[in-house]
């Protein structure tokens, strides 16, 4: 894959991505931060591309180990099957973050710091949001006060960095809060939180069905917020070999209908070189797969 490939990934279509839903059903993962084992065993469990379709809602890098080849895998699929395979942007498809919490190094270490600025060119052009067939709406972090209806995100002009604040910013930045009614500052220093009251007005006066997010992790890979009007999805289970959470993808099928298939926790550290310790739920790996 070439550079100018590369950019093109991020630059073809808006700011804001339209699924039409009728001739296929599609799998929103999120959050897989360079877990490449996990993102192959979760193809593995929901179909290569592209047999079947997926929305990706961010944070491809940080924190695991493989970055640049789960990074490289989604792109490579992206270019092949452009109509299969849609990436969204996650607050780690920043130069200023990925530059701390691991890409960076990845690429200095593995190759060298022009390719993480190649890199780095390719995400500042990443759409930002989805909306499936013009119900479900889906970004990796949350609501903005800014935000009074979807074509203001057609508005953001691309290439661009994450600023530190405003529309953007809290698109891959902000998380819902059970306990805040409205809008509070965000205890992660940047971007907010919001309450059930701002789902619901935002999605009734849009006329959408559901918020669809990821940038948090939940025990179960998955978890509503605001009487199902907003939904949590997490696809790297144990994330960081710290937690042991599932990882979820969702399924929608082409009535809209939401389900969730879960890839369980590991919970004993697989032996040396044994390839069959995820755990699926619904499909056990092939022997000998990776
Ligand atoms: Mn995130």
């Amino acid at each position: 894959m070439s550079c100018s490939e590369l950019h093109m990934v991020g630059h073809k279509g808006n700011s804001l991505n339209h699924i039409k839903m009728k001739c296929y059903s599609c799998l929103h993962s999120c959050d897989i931060h360079g877990q490449y084992q996990d993102l192959l065993r979760m193809f593995e469990f929901g179909g290569f591309p592209p047999s079947a379709s997926y929305l990706f809602l961010g944070d491809y890098v940080d924190r695991g180990k493989q970055s640049l080849e789960t990074i490289c895998l989604l792109l490579a699929y992206k270019v092949r099957y452009p109509d299969k395979l849609f990436l969204l942007r996650g607050n780690h498809e920043d130069a200023k973050i990925n530059r701390i919490y691991g890409f960076y190094d990845e690429c200095k270490r593995r190759f060298n710091v022009r390719l993480w600025k190649i890199f780095t060119d390719c995400f500042n052009c990443l759409p930002v949001a989805a909306v499936i067939d013009e119900k479900i709406f889906c970004m990796h972090g949350g609501l903005s006060p800014d935000l009074e209806n979807l074509k203001q995100i057609n508005d953001i002009k691309r290439p661009t960095e994450i600023p530190d604040a405003g529309l953007l910013c809290d698109l891959l930045w902000a998380d819902p809060d059970p306990a805040v009614e409205g809008w509070q500052d965000s205890d992660r220093g940047v971007s907010c939180t919001f309450g059930p009251d701002r789902v619901k007005e935002f999605l009734s006066k849009n006329e959408l069905d559901l918020i669809c997010r990821g940038h948090q992790v939940v025990e179960d890979g998955y978890e509503f917020f605001a009487k199902r009007r907003l939904v949590t999805i997490f696809s790297a289970p144990n994330y960081g070999g710290e937690f042991d959470n599932a990882g979820a993808l969702m399924s929608v099928d082409e009535a809209l209908m939401c389900s969730f298939e879960i890839l369980k926790p590991m919970e004993h550290d697989p032996p040396a070189g044994s390839s069959s310790s995820s755990g699926l739920t619904l499909k056990k790996l092939p022997k000998g797969s990776k």
